[in-house]
This record gives C-alpha cells, structure tokens and sequence, in this order.
C-alpha cells in the first residue's frame, strides 16, 4: 500500500498504523523464544508456528475493534436504500444501456425516507448512490450518466445530497454504496463508447479530485480541492481514476460517512478491470477516517446471504492467511470463521465484524409484484442479525414515485414498534449479580449499569465463570441479552448456559457459543423466575460481561395463517383464535377497516394476501402476508421434459407445492440445456413468467440464464425471451419474475440454459406464468 510513504493527516490514521505496526514487529518479526515476550492489545495479531494453543488463544482474545468499528456496532439497527434505473425499469441489475430519461421520480422525498429509517430505530442510512448499471444518482463532474442527464426536477436534482440533508435533520449517519462494477463505464457498451471500465488504458500520475476537463490527458492536473480538504496523488488507469473522483466527491460534499460499501458482484466479467483497492481504501482512510469499509474492504464483512442470518457462532476476531494491508477480501461464507480450529500458525488475526444485509422485498429494487416481507420476518431478522453479534442492515426500496410504499412501510413500524417495547424495559434492572469469580476492579454490578465501558470480569487466570442474578421478585421473560466488553477487553466467550431456579433446582434454558458485541436468546415461551444464572462454561481469556438484560417480548396478537392456493387456486385464512381477520389483495397492508374474512379468496391470477387479527382493543395484530406466483397450475400438464429425476419428476415444478421440485437426472443427461414444456390448457394472454428456484438450501441446477417460448398451438413456437438471466440468483436465491410484451399462450417452454454451479443440473420449485392486464382468469 502507498500509506507509509505519504504524510499521514489524520490521527486515527497514525494511530491505526503505529498499532498495526507494533502488532507486526511484535509478532512476525521477533518470533518468540524461550520466554515469550507479554501480548499486548493490538488492532491486530499473529500466529507463528512456535505459539502454543494458550498463547493462540490469549492473541485472538487480545484483538481489538478500531475505533470506527466500535461506534459502527453500536449503530445495531441500519438501513439501505436502493433506488434508481433499475426502479423503473423493474430489473434487479441493469445493463448499462438506459437511458437517463427513465429516471423520473414524480414525488421523490429523500425526508421520508430518512424519517421512516429514524422512526424504526435506524442508526444509519447507506444509500446506493451507483448501482452496477453505472448510474449516478448525484451530478458527478465525472460522467454524462446522471441525475443530471434525466428530467427530473430538470437536470437539477441531486439524490445524494436530499438524503445527506434529511441525515442530518434526523440525526443518523450517511453510509455510501458505491458500485465497482461499472456496465455504463464497460468498454463494451455501445451506449457508451469511450468507457472507462477494461479499456486497458496505462496507470498515469493522476492528481485527486481531478480537473475534469484534463481527465484522459493530463490527469496530473488537479481541480481546487473541496473546502476542508486536500488534494492527493496516485498511480491509476482511467477506471481507478474515474472512481476516485467520484469517491472523493461523495466523501467530501456530503459531510461525515461512517460506511463505504463496496459489493463484490460484477454482472459481467466478460470485460476485466484490476480495481486498484489499496488507492480506494487509502483516499477513504484519508477522507472519512471514521467510515468503515464495507465487503471489499477491511472493516466489516458480508455475513454470506441477503436472507438477514447471522451465524449461531459469530466471531468477529478472523484469521486472514496475509497480513491485512496485503489481503483482497474475499467473501467468507464457511460456517465457522473463528473458531478455535480455525486459528492456525501464519494467520494475521483481524477485527472483521459481520454485516447482516437483507431487503423488506424479495428483491433489491421495487416492483410492484415484489412483496413483503412481514414485521413478524423482520423482527426474527433483528434476532438473527443484531442478536447474532452483526449489524442489521435492512433494504428498503422506494417506488417509482420516490416514496417508500405504505405496505413497506406498515411491516417496518410494526417491527419497530415490537423491538422498542420489548427491549424498553430491563428486567434485570433492580437485581444482584454476583460471581463466583472476578477481578477486583470490574465487580458483576458494572454488567448491570447501563454502560458499555465499564464491565465485570473474571478473575486473573479464569476462564469459566459463575453469575447469579438474584432478583427482589420473580419476573417472567423470554429474551436474554448478553454483552462483551469487545470495545476493551475483545471477544472471548466461547461457551455458555442459561439457567432458572424453579424453586427447588436449577434448570437449563439455553445453551450456546458466542456472545461478542451483542447475543439474544429468544424462547418460545416465557419462564418466571427470581435467580437466573449465568454458566460461562468456555473463554479464550478472562471472559467478561459489559451488559446483561432480561426482557419479555411485547405481546401483540399473533398473526393468522394464510394457506397456500388449493386445486382451484383459492386461500383460505386460519388460526384466527375466533377474532375477526382483516384483508388485503392488492398489496396494500391491511387496516382496521379492510375487508372483513369470510370465506375462501380466489387467487387464481396471483397476488399478494395480507391479513391481520383485529384484537378486541381494536388493534391490529401481527400481519400474514403470502405472495402467489403468477397462474395457479389449474388443468396444466408436463407435455415434456427432456430430463427428470423419478424423486423429482418434471410435474413437481407445475404442482402449486413450493417445496417439490423437478430436477434433471444426476446420473445421465447432465449436460445442458434442459427443458420442459407444459400445456396450460387453454389460451391465456400472458405478460411474463415466474420461476421459483429450489428452497431447500441446495444450489443444484439452479438456473442463471434461459429461454423461454410459447405457442398457442403446441407447433410453432415464438421465442418470447430468447436469452435471460436471473440477475444475482446466485446471492438471492428467492422468486424470479420477467416479464415481456403481452402474447397469447396455451403452452410455454423454459429451457435452462446454464446453470449457477457447474454439475450439468436444472432444477425449479415452481414455473408459472404471469397474467396480462385484462386476462380474464380462468
Ligand atoms: C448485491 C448486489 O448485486 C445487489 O444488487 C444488491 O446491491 C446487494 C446489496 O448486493 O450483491
């Protein structure tokens, strides 16, 4: 990296370094001896072949967060906001080639979004400001594809700077997405001829922020630095320069960033570009020394899906095989990354905390079809994210007008309404907590003062502990919350147990691994209790504890059951417990005065169901909400396919039941294309397709790109989508729909034309087709 051979502006800078540095001489280069020097704290740790499994042990406890990632963990509840091109077009990923004219929010309101952010709880807002389609939603001096370039609020708009505005009306941080992956820079896109992306163009001298005018020719010309800041000086092609500058735009005109995300995702590789990571990374540091660097960067990692799990064993302290100046960040997605087993001689040991991403839609982007996912989802996600030592970073996605719809909206307050009042009162709180050990300066009341940096912990050279919980009377809860000193002390607990008194003995309500910046067990049901104990079983030092809580999760009315579509393709409502059930069918979120349940709702177009119990105070309970896919396979049959498993007939992707699936043969047959083809019985006038990939966690032969045909007649086919892909199915492997222009159909054909691993497979749970508005149903 070029850090060291540059004048260092900022103190976390020199303080960053003088850490890492010491760490490096500490350990790497004196590998110790006979008597091992002491081990000190450090940003960062490593193992040499000589290090015994306790001194292994005492090195990764003895790895601290950096300080822009202790705040950053803090933050807990944070948001996305993806929006732009690919909002109006409704595709996932864009290809580089819209026109900036798409771009026409009619009601865009950047204040709502933040407003509804800070009224769920949100901490921080990371707006994508570049998705991979290249379009840049501020007026970079950069490029012609902008904000800039569309009609809306005639070339004047700037989304970057409404949303930095409300940031700081609302007091929440500003985190940036800023897309590597460029397809309108792509040397390849006709659009744009002169791109940047993979031109192959030589590293020049390039002074940043660069004078725009002097871009390709001269880059050593530089323009007046933003108020505040300086200017800087690397060695980079036109691409690497191109996203400096807008780098340096975003990170100097918006005021504090507290997050760079940086996606790993390139839509097409056919077209390479080296991305110069340790320039980015180095004007970042510089900038905002404050801002993580997310995914493709240091500071925090992709937990390794978008469905918002963290791991049961979460460690933030990871082993890296090069030392982290040198290393390329690749995604982890082993189920254990820290575990002792893991923590092997030659290993750089790194602060790398989990990110928990996920969307409120199955999918990036609005789209009208697009549904929800319900309060009941999102608040299981805050206790697999935040409650699993990550931070929750939750996607919503406004719409066409530039608002977050309603229905988004409604499932968001919900959750945040449930969360708040579940954790606003700590039951704990009034309680004695004693230990069997613990060192004389952290006594167990500090894990019960509300305050962070103050902590018990055990006494020197113990690794288990004891606490009791007595409290002046008995209280009933079902959330526990855990809290390491990280901050101070690293993360260290590597087992332990919950137990209850039940009045004659002990009794064991939970075990589990790691606790780290935060741990939520949530049962089922509730315990009362007056002693609640606290078995730490396993450390990797002295373990401590800055926070213990005990909570009873808000009661609100369970949400009723939605069934999946009969044989004629009609829902029915259930587990009402005799309460009146409100609905929905067109995808607004149900409200007292909705549609009253009564008898089965036909469905057999698809659409969306949502559905509420209204409790007797007039509440409206938690909502169900389901989503059907296109037609109900009423009357279809498989005419052909020219592979199919006997346990995964061809039939099973046609059957309504989500959980079958057809898949090819694996013992022959394997190579692709695949294809089946189904007669729908009678003409429907269709405006797209859907295909549901396999749910049961297995990636075999989920399809990436296909064809799909139709015919009335079952003899002449018109090829309605000669090649698609299901953009970031890999990553998201949820429902896909495409549409195309209305055509008459009575058979379809979905031939898999490559798959996302390499075994030859094709599989589906479910292909239907999408009506056209005006099909008049079935
Ligand atoms: C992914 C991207 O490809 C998606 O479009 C989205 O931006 C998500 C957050 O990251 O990898």
């Amino acid at each position: 990296m070029k850090r060291a051979s540059r004048i260092i502006e900022s103190t976390f800078s020199i303080w960053l370094l003088m850490h890492v540095a010491l760490a490096q001489g500490q350990s790497s280069a004196h590998i110790p001896e006979a008597s091992p020097a002491p081990i000190e704290y450090s940003f960062q740790q490593y193992i040499s072949s000589s290090d015994s499994s306790a001194v292994i042990a005492e090195k990764a406890a003895k790895v601290l967060p950096r300080p822009n990632q202790s705040a950053w963990m803090r933050l807990e509840r944070t948001f996305f906001i993806h929006f732009g091109p690919n909002t109006f077009r409704g595709v996932e990923w864009g290809d580089g080639r819209e026109d900036p004219s798409i771009f026409n929010p009619t009601e865009l309101d950047a204040d709502q979004w933040v407003r509804s952010i800070k009224e769920a709880g949100g901490k921080m807002v990371v707006l994508v400001c570049k998705h991979h389609d290249g379009f840049n939603l501020w007026p970079t001096r950069y490029s012609d594809h902008s904000v800039a370039a569309s009609p809306w609020r005639g070339g004047q708009g700037n989304v970057v700077r409404d949303v930095a505005v409300a940031a700081r009306k609302y007091g929440i941080d500003l985190g940036v997405y800023l897309s590597p992956a460029d397809l309108y820079q792509l040397r390849t896109n006709p659009k744009n001829p002169s791109g940047y992306y993979g031109d192959g163009s030589k590293k020049l001298r390039s002074v940043i922020p660069t004078d725009p005018s002097s871009f390709r020719t001269s880059p050593a010309e530089g323009r007046k630095p933003a108020p505040g800041f300086k200017s800087f000086t690397y060695d980079v092609d036109n691409y690497n320069r191109y996203f400096l500058n807008e780098l340096y735009e975003l990170l100097t005109e918006y005021g504090p960033i507290r997050e760079v995300w940086f996606d790993g995702a390139n839509p097409d590789p056919s077209v390479s570009e080296a991305y110069d990571y340790s320039a980015w990374y180095d004007l970042i540091r510089k900038l905002q020394p404050q801002a993580i660097i997310f995914g493709k960067g240091p500071d925090a990692r992709w937990v390794g899906n978008e469905s918002g799990i963290g791991r049961t064993t979460e460690w933030s302290v990871i082993p890296l095989p090069a030392p982290p100046d040198a290393f390329n960040w690749p995604d982890m997605e082993d189920a254990d990354l820290g575990s002792r087993s893991r923590l092997k001689p030659g290993s750089y040991l790194w602060w790398f905390p989990a990110e928990v991403n996920e969307p409120i839609l199955y999918g990036w982007f609005w789209h009208p079809r697009k549904h929800v996912r319900t309060a009941a989802d999102l608040i299981d996600i805050y206790y697999t994210s935040v409650g699993r030592n990550g931070n929750m970073l939750l996607n919503l996605s406004p719409d066409k007008r530039g608002l977050i719809p309603d229905n988004q909206l409604a499932h968001l307050r919900l959750m945040a309404q449930v969360i708040d009042e579940t954790f606003a009162k700590n039951l704990a709180a009034g309680g004695k907590l004693t230990a069997d050990n613990s060192n004389q300066a952290n006594s167990p009341s500090l894990a019960l003062d509300e305050n962070l940096d103050t902590w018990w912990e055990a006494a020197p050279g113990q690794t288990t502990a004891t606490l009791t919980l007595k409290l002046p009377q008995a209280v009933s809860f079902d959330v526990v919350s855990l809290q390491e000193a990280v901050d101070h002390r690293g993360q260290r607990i590597e087992s332990f147990g919950v137990d209850v008194w039940d009045g004659s003995k002990w009794k064991t309500m939970d075990e589990q691994t790691t606790v780290g910046h935060k741990r939520l067990l949530r049962w089922d049901s509730p315990v009362t209790a007056d002693q609640v104990r606290i078995r730490i079983t396993g450390a990797r030092l002295e373990p401590t504890l800055a926070e213990v809580g005990l909570f009873k999760q808000t009661q609100f009315v369970q949400a009723p059951v939605i069934s999946e579509r009969d044989s004629n393709g009609a829902v029915t409502i259930g587990g009402a417990n005799g309460l009146p059930v409100v609905y929905t069918t067109d995808g607004t979120a149900p409200a007292s005065k909705s549609a009253v349940y009564g008898s089965p709702i036909a469905v057999s177009r698809g659409g969306t169901v949502q559905a509420a119990c209204l409790a007797p105070d007039g509440r409206l309970g938690m909502m169900a909400s389901k989503y059907f896919a296109g037609l109900a396979p009423i009357g279809w049959k498989v005419v052909n396919a020219d592979s199919e498993d006997a346990s995964s007939p061809a039939a099973s992707a046609i059957d309504g039941n989500l959980a079958t699936i057809w898949q090819t043969r694996s013992n022959a047959n394997l190579a692709l294309p695949h294809h089946i083809t189904v007669d729908m019985g009678s003409v429907h006038r269709i405006a797209g397709f859907t295909y549901l990939p396999r749910q049961d966690k297995s990636h075999d032969g989920i399809v990436d790109t296909y064809r799909f045909e139709t015919s009335v007649d079952g003899q002449n086919w018109t090829a309605t989508i000669d090649s698609g892909r299901f953009w970031n199915i890999e990553n998201n492997p949820t429902l896909q729909e495409a549409s195309f222009t209305p055509v008459n159909a009575r058979f379809f054909r979905f031939t898999a034309v490559k798959e996302i691993g390499a075994n030859g497979l094709a599989s589906a749970a479910e292909i239907s087709v999408l009506a056209a508005e005006g099909e008049s149903g079935q």
